[in-house]
């Protein structure tokens, strides 16, 4: 089909570039990373102007001491001293921040908002790094220029003109640093709201509440070294090769010491097939590839809690005959429920659980065997099992299933979810959470000497109904692109014109801006790879990633501009005219960092000494009780779950469509419109589905398609003219891209257990396009 043609069915605006050539699908059988990364990284940093400057950096990132946290995920750096993991999606990450492209004042002033709103997002963040503060002129309807002052004084001015200050909504994106996020939330919590989603309650809320419900706490208990001697790993919905790269060495290390590797996905991703090892220069020269699977399962979207399920019951029915299947006397001492779990999987029959999983009893029990078999064992998931509306009770039965074995709190084994943005688990130890702990809330209280609200505040979804129905009339986004990562787009386009003021704290131009309240800021800061001056030195800030180690990052660059702030100072300025009698010292914390560390240090659990600590050469892991197999749950022991197997599988004639990543792509930041590993290019507006469900319903590779969603409130979402493309994936299944696809996931279809968008399981119907 002629690209012309194509292009005039997109809806408007689009999201990824317009792509210069034909659509290509050729299924990929090269290994992950190697060359191929090694040949898209030049092509990034080429197009950025950074071939100068981006290795440069690539060279500081994840040092000790002195580089800066890579942005790009939360994947841990290594433990043994090896700093140069290079990661293709990292080093893209990098160079998309430190582009020599700037988006000035002349650029604004050439180019209303309305004009702007019909280019494509990846245009928008093409033109470059914002440069100084910007504010709506609704009479021109252009962004002007605004002194840093005045933006404060408007915002400042707002909140305090409001009647209630639950009218005001402050969103985190997980890329703010930990010393941000401390000031960030004591702002919001001094002027008297909890109102604090973050991109959490889109990711791994499910995964923080059933860890905290089964063991007491919300983070995983693993770290690298477990990872370094586990026997079996259970790899369950996450594309590694592309949004967790580094574990691609992990894997590849583990398949040559004999570990087993397990991937549970409706898709085989290029994770789980095999690896070039990047910083193996013998292996890159030699193209030597290191598998990194022994058994790959494809269970139907929605179908891991079953299959998780199997296995538990395989073990239990083995342990009628071998005392050393199920470790009884962890389960005696540590644990609290198992015969209602036991019960319940005994009860559940084999057919429901092959029905339910798509996966044959064959199957499961080889997982099971290699679970058996193994003295330690690992799970890891992403949103493949997190944004479902069981997502928590499957989080809760791979707790289960740890417990089952005592895979916990030792070496090699437990529960080890792999986090999205890279301090985002950060975000959360730091204080944003919509439902913060009484205890927190007494401690901030008595050492900041403040009267922080008790109730509830609103989380992603509530604050999008909340901006709808005129609740909320502020809304502030501390990084990010709410817009167009959150669900429902055109509803949540209309909840955030409903606003009285849009706040953007960015360091690029995105959608967010451009759909924005009746008054509207753009404030631009320094990102993580810059240098941030202040009175007292130069400043660094520490992150927590996934395995809970936090360590201190410091910018090295020159600032893309002179007129940047940092994220703190951007919150203490906002902060200090809203709260114009505060007695919090906010322009004395900006001066010197060790001064927010030095509060965090008294108000958040597992920070003391934290100044101290966080210097040393690999910073310092957060205790997790858990881990100690000291448990915060209501028995003081690990607590089995017993909830019912969710009914997933697809009425007669739907799908249930996954919205996932191309390999291209940062969340809403696109680089290109291929899918390396996925055989894809040029093409985003696309559908992965299974040939015969395809056949059926008349429809070849390339045919334009017309996809509805149906939502649970019976309400209907339309997609039309996506391309269709054969894929291995089970029947029933389908899959595309965000954030082109959120148009479908109504606001409404969020879980009942963790108040996620289910974006990984949208009821659609496929067609051929009218
Ligand atoms: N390069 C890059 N890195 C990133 C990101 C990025 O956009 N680009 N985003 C970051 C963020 S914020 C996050 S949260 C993570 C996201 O990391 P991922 O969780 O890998 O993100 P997705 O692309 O949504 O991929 C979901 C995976 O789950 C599978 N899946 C879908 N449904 C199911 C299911 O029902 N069961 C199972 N078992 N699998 C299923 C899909 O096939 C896909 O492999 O990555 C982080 N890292
Ligand atoms: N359908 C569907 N929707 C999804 C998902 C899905 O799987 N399917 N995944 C969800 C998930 S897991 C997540 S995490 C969200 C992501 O949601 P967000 O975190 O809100 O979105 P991002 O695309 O990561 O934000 C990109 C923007 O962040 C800004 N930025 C980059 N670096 C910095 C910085 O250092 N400081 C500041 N202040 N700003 C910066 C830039 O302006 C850039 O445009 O999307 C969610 N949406
Ligand atoms: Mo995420």
């Amino acid at each position: 089909m002629a690209i012309s043609e194509h292009d005039q069915k997109h809806r408007e605006p689009r999201v990824g570039p317009v792509p210069k050539e034909e659509p290509e699908f050729h299924p990929y059988h090269h290994p992950a990373a190697g060359w191929g990364a090694a040949k898209s990284v030049s092509q990034v940093l080429m197009r950025e102007g950074a071939l100068v400057d981006g290795p440069r950096a690539i060279m500081r990132m994840n040092h000790e001491g002195d580089g800066f946290d890579c942005p790009g995920c939360a994947w841990p750096d290594d433990t043994k001293g090896l700093h140069l993991d290079i990661c293709e999606n990292g080093i893209k990450h990098v160079t998309w921040e430190m582009t020599g492209k700037r988006v000035g004042r002349d650029f604004f002033a050439a180019h209303s908002v309305t004009e702007l709103f019909g280019w494509s997002d990846f245009d928008l963040e093409d033109q470059g790094r914002l440069t100084e503060p910007m504010v709506y002129d609704p009479d021109s309807d252009h962004y002007v220029p605004i002194r840093w002052h005045d933006a404060f004084e408007l915002v400042g001015r707002t909140l305090r003109e409001l009647d209630d200050p639950n009218q005001a909504s402050f969103y985190t994106s997980g890329r703010l640093g930990n010393e941000a996020t401390f000031l960030y939330q004591l702002m919001a919590r001094e002027l008297g709201t909890n109102n604090l989603p973050d991109c959490s309650n889109m990711c791994h809320e499910a995964s923080g509440r059933a860890l905290e419900a089964s063991l007491g706490t919300g983070k995983g208990t693993v770290d690298l070294k477990d990872w370094e001697t586990t026997d079996a790993l259970f790899i369950m919905g996450v594309n590694a090769a592309s949004n967790a790269p580094r574990m691609l060495t992990a894997l590849a290390e583990a398949y040559r010491r004999g570990a087993q590797i397990v991937h549970v996905n409706p898709l085989v991703e290029a994770a789980a097939t095999r690896t070039i090892v990047p910083h193996d220069f013998t292996d890159m020269a030699l193209l030597k590839t290191t598998r990194t699977s022994t058994l790959n399962l494809q269970p139907r979207i929605g179908g891991d809690m079953a299959l998780l399920r199997g296995m538990a019951k395989a073990v239990l029915e083995q342990a009628r005959t071998d005392p050393k299947a199920v470790d009884q006397e962890f389960v005696d001492r540590h644990t609290a429920y198992f015969d209602e779990y036991r019960d319940l999987c005994e009860g559940t029959p084999w057919a429901e659980i092959e029905h339910q999983s798509g996966l044959s009893r064959d199957d499961i029990l080889k997982a099971a065997r290699v679970y058996r078999d193994a003295d330690r064992s690992i799970f890891s998931w992403c949103l493949g099992i997190s944004q479902h509306e069981h997502g928590v009770d499957t989080v809760r039965e791979i707790v289960n299933l740890l417990l089952l074995r005592g895979n916990l709190g030792r070496e090699g084994a437990g529960p080890s979810p792999v986090r999205g943005h890279s301090n985002v688990q950060g975000n959360r130890t730091c204080g944003i959470d919509h439902r913060p702990a009484e205890e927190f809330l007494d401690r901030l209280a008595e050492i900041c000497g403040i009267d922080p609200p008790r109730e509830h505040g609103l989380d992603t979804v509530g604050t999008i109904q909340a901006m709808h129905s005129g609740d909320v009339k502020v809304f502030v986004g501390m990084g990010g692109n709410f817009a167009l990562a959150a669900p429902d787009t055109p509803y949540t386009y209309e909840a955030l014109r409903s606003c009285d003021l849009t706040v953007h704290v960015s360091t690029k131009l995105n959608r967010s801006h451009l759909v924005h309240g009746r008054q509207a800021l753009i404030l631009p800061c320094l990102g993580r790879t810059e240098k941030d001056h202040q009175k007292g030195g130069v400043q660094a800030t520490s992150v927590e990633d996934s395995m809970s180690m936090v360590h201190l990052s410091v910018g090295m660059k020159r600032p893309a501009s002179k007129h940047l702030l940092s994220e703190p100072a951007v919150i203490a300025g906002i902060a200090r005219a809203a709260l114009p009698d505060s007695d919090t010292p906010w322009e004395w914390y900006i001066e010197d960092y060790d001064r927010i560390r030095d509060t965090m240090a008294q108000v958040l659990d597992g920070f003391e000494d934290c100044n101290r600590r966080v210097r040393l050469p690999l910073g310092f892991r957060i205790k997790q009780p858990a881990r100690e197999l000291v448990f915060l749950t209501p028995t003081g022991r690990a607590e089995f779950s017993a909830a019912p197997l969710p009914d997933v599988v697809p009425a007669p004639g739907t799908l249930a469509l996954g919205t996932m990543r191309s390999h291209d792509q940062w969340n809403t930041t696109i680089y290109s419109d291929n899918d390396r590993y996925r055989g894809v290019k040029n093409l985003r507006t696309l559908v992965f589905m299974n040939e015969d469900d395809m056949r059926e319903r008349g429809i070849s590779e390339f045919d334009p398609v017309d996809i509805t969603s149906t939502a649970k409130d019976g309400s209907h979402r339309h997609l039309n003219g996506f391309l269709a493309i054969p894929y291995d994936i089970p029947r029933g299944c389908a899959a595309g891209y965000m954030p082109e696809m959120n148009v479908l996931c109504a606001l409404g279809d969020y879980s009942t257990q963790s108040d996620q968008p289910l974006m990984k399981h949208v009821k659609v119907t496929i067609e051929p396009a009218a």
